[in-house]
């Protein structure tokens, strides 16, 4: 390492004194003109991390949903996974080190995960729109650069398409070629695979409406449209020429707001979707004759896909196991309709991706969604094999027939990460092949009123959770006043648990009706203010 050469370009990327950032669920995530320094830093950690796994990096710059003003990075392991946990310390470590430490922290990680600097490094750069991605990653560069590491910049890629580059890299290309042709290829083709017995039918059902929250999924699915044309139209809305990334559009506005997204026009039973603005999150929509907004989240995603694999397991008759993974925020009905109806276990680990993805590893399918519309489905290699031996080899037509489904359907998947793209396509292609509106889909089981509140307390870290984070140890006496509130309703359920990317305690609540769980939101909010240190304002509504 030329300590001397770090030194020197890192000056270029200095470091605002004081700052302390947090590589967190997401990777940093905070105002784009702090994070310079955390660019170039990245860069040089991605090398280290490179070499250390023998293996291609990726380093995205993004801050997916956030407003356009933030910017973020987070790096990509050798299999398209999140940044394994004792290197997020590293990162953090790195990030914050002062200037004149930061080459003296360098070395020590590179002692600490003994990697060895004589090995070759690759790095893969991919970024969103934001205006200030282009100036970000080119600081990652930088640091890559000055550490001697090879790079390919990819340069506007949704986050999903980055981790499928990273995939398919380390698997000397079996998982597809690592180029956007490559992707789009391989998707289309497995989407009209899937779907070609349908062509003929109606089609009502082919065209979708998607609000790309005037981000990078707007430039993506405009590239992809011709490959899928012949099967599905997209209409793209909010993509970009216009508005503001994120902005009263987008995937989370439409979750967390319960409401339509602006800038689209949307008729009454109209299939609509709105990705976030890195294109890793998806969530349907529609308006019903009545001009009712209804929001088909990522539990009801899960649930139209693990029947529909259901059914094609049931079909080949091959015992694979398949299991739905959840997090706390899974609304209740979801949850027993998966039990109770559709008899398949249902897990729930704590959120963020990586918790939900690891424990879906676990099956031989696993189908993995956040509420809030980050998800997609695992197939261990085991069953991969199988399924693909399976199509070769079956006679009878109809068994047949479903095993090469679910060999279209582990294609679609970007099984790097979570990809609205592919999660579309999928949902695209289940609901022509059963025949399914988007309000039948919908009527699969009714959502429970519920309601997410956010409280500001002087140290979010006094609460602390466990049974993934749907009971507090900490503070004490708080988990018996969620207890008491919770008894007053009926049908009801709530939680809190510190967020992991904002300086708030998330509240979320569920009850028999709207009233009800703004209620007993309310109630529990006044609880952790009262109990964990609340700052500023008492919680509205008392
Ligand atoms: C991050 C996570 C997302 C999670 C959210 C929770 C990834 C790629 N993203 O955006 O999965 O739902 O954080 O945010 O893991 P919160 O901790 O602020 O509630
Ligand atoms: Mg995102």
């Amino acid at each position: 390492m030329d300590l001397d050469a770090i030194t020197e370009y890192s000056a270029l990327h200095p470091k605002p004194s004081g700052l302390i950032l947090q590589y967190g669920t997401a990777g940093f995530r905070t105002k784009a003109e702090h994070l310079d320094h955390v660019m170039f830093r990245m860069g040089l950690l991605a090398v280290l991390r490179s070499k250390q796994t023998k293996s291609t990096i990726g380093v995205m710059v993004t801050a997916s949903h956030n407003p356009e003003e933030d910017n973020g990075v987070k790096l990509v392991d050798p299999l398209g996974e999140m940044l394994a946990p004792s290197w997020e310390e590293h990162a953090t470590c790195l990030a914050n080190a002062e200037e004149q430490d930061m080459p003296r922290v360098l070395m020590d990680i590179s002692v600490k995960a003994a990697v060895n600097l004589q090995q070759d490094a690759f790095i893969v750069i991919g970024r969103d729109t934001r205006p200030t991605s282009e100036k970000l990653s080119q600081s990652v560069i930088d640091g890559v650069t000055v550490l001697e590491g090879q790079f390919h910049d990819y340069g506007l890629v949704t986050t999903p398409q980055l981790h499928y580059m990273v995939y398919c890299r380390n698997t000397s290309g079996q998982y597809g070629e690592a180029t956007l042709e490559g992707y789009y290829q391989k998707l289309s083709k497995a989407f009209m695979e899937l779907t070609k017995k349908t062509l003929c039918s109606e089609d009502e059902y082919r065209s979708l409406k998607v609000d790309c929250a005037n981000g990078i999924g707007a430039l993506k699915l405009k590239e992809m449209e011709h490959y899928v044309s012949q099967g599905l139209s997209v209409q793209l809305f909010n993509d970009g020429t216009k508005g503001k990334l994120n902005h009263l559009c987008g995937a989370d506005f439409v979750k967390s707001h319960q409401k339509p997204p602006q800038g689209m026009e949307m008729k009454s039973n109209e299939r609509c979707c709105s990705f976030d603005g890195d294109a890793d999150r998806i969530v349907y929509h529609y308006l019903d004759v009545d001009g009712h907004f209804h929001l088909i989240d990522g539990d009801k995603i899960a649930t139209l896909i693990s029947s529909f694999l259901k059914e094609l397991l049931l079909e080949i008759g091959e015992s694979l196991n398949i299991g739905v993974v959840q997090t706390a925020y899974a609304n209740g009905s979801s949850t027993r309709y998966l039990e109770e109806v559709m008899k398949v276990p249902v897990y729930c680990t704590k959120t963020g991706v990586k918790h939900l993805h690891h424990k879906a590893q676990e099956f031989d399918i696993g189908v993995y969604f956040e509420a809030n519309g980050h998800g997609t489905v695992l197939f261990s290699k085991a069953a991969e094999t199988k399924i693909r031996q399976l199509t070769k080899e079956l006679e009878d037509e109809r068994r047949k027939a479903a095993a090469k489904m679910l060999e279209n359907v582990i294609d679609l998947f970007n099984q790097a990460a979570g990809d609205a793209i592919s999660d579309m396509l999928v949902i695209e292609a289940i609901l022509m092949l059963k025949d399914l509106s988007i309000q039948q889909w919908d009527a699969l089981y009714m959502d429970l009123p519920n309601r997410q509140l956010k409280v500001k307390v002087a140290d979010r870290q006094v609460i602390s959770t466990t049974d993934a984070e749907r009971q507090v140890v900490t503070p004490p006496g708080l988990q018996e006043a969620i207890n008491d509130l919770v008894k007053k309703y009926k049908l009801s359920r709530a939680f809190v648990r510190p967020s992991g990317t904002e300086d708030v305690v998330r509240v979320y609540a569920e009850a028999d009706s709207q009233e009800n769980a703004d209620s007993l939101a309310r109630a529990v909010s006044l609880a952790v203010f009262q109990l964990a240190g609340g700052v500023g304002e008492t919680p509205p509504g008392f």
